[in-house]
């Protein structure tokens, strides 16, 4: 794996006209008091990803992932955006107002980028706070009657077809959402900056999207805690705190070329 050099905020000058694809992990949220998944004390340590995440984990017991995620849910109530959610929709803004473009894609279901004001928004593993019908054939995709309640009393079954009701999140060995792939693939392919903030890199497809920014000739960079696991294809790491790095990456340097 090549040595990443690490750079600082202050080496990048973001212009006015960039076309920007950004990709946010739970790290941008964990200054917002929102555990991680892989970090020391994450999500992931009291519940094996398998028996939560993924579609057997469900069906072999419902009551729990529910549980699970309605713990999340609550943890979410206290929660608000911090520092760099703010950074990513100043960003937004500057680049409207120039010839640019920016399109956030967030690997993270709990709704703060939206709650920050950002507005190009691809959710690609869904949404916490949303719940839908397990029965995939089900013509009642959502069940709005659940969307913000918090689950602790009985498993909520569908109002059409009966069957229980899920999260609205994409678990392991399900298919990312076809709207949302074809969003985020038509931004990666026009874009000359890409910047993956709180993301230890590890889950495709979104880990594979570096691969193509760099297809497409744009900038790449890693904005982490440590050197994520598909650190190797980018040009640039900088380390440091998404609420501290942001705010310096993304400030307007001056009049851009
Ligand atoms: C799919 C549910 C087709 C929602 C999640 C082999 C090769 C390639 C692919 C696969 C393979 N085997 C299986 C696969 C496919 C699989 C996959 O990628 N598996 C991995 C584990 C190998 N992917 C899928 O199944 C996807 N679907 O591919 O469909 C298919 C199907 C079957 C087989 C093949 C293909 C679906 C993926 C979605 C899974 N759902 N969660 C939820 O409950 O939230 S994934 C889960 O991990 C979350 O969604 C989360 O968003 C995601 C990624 O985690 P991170 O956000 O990166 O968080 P993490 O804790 O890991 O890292 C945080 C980082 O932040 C750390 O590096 C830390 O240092 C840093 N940090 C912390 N604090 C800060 C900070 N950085 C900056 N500032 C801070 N303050």
């Amino acid at each position: 794996m090549r040595a990443l050099l690490p750079s600082e905020p202050g080496d990048f000058k973001i212009p006015n006209h960039a076309q920007v694809v950004v990709v946010t992990g739970a790290g941008i949220s964990a200054e917002s008091g929102l555990r991680t998944f892989r970090d020391s004390n994450g999500l992931w340590e009291e519940h094996p990803v398998e028996d939560v995440a993924t579609p057997e984990g469900f069906e072999a017991d419902p009551e729990m992932v529910w549980r699970f995620y309605s713990q999340r849910r609550e943890q979410l109530r206290d929660c608000v955006p911090n520092a760099g959610h703010d950074a990513l929709v100043t960003l937004e803004q500057r680049l409207k107002a120039g010839d640019g473009s920016f399109t956030l894609i967030t690997q993270n279901v709990d709704g703060l980028h939206q709650a920050a004001g950002s507005e190009e928004v691809i959710n690609i593993h869904g949404n916490l706070c949303e719940t839908k019908c397990s029965n995939n054939a089900c013509a009642q995709a959502h069940n709005t009657e659940w969307d913000t309640k918090f689950y602790f009393a009985h498993i909520p079954r569908c109002g059409h077809c009966n069957s229980y009701l899920r999260p609205a999140v994409v678990w392991f060995g399900e298919m990312l959402g076809l709207d949302e792939q074809r969003k985020a693939i038509n931004a990666l392919r026009r874009c000359d900056w890409f910047i993956a903030v709180g993301t230890s890199g590890v889950v495709y497809p979104v880990a594979s999207y570096v691969q193509e920014a760099r297809a497409a000739g744009a900038q790449t960079l890693l904005v982490n805690l440590e050197p994520s696991q598909n650190a190797y294809a980018f040009h640039h790491f900088i380390e440091g705190k998404s609420s501290e790095v942001l705010p310096k990456l993304v400030a307007d340097k001056g009049s851009s070329t």
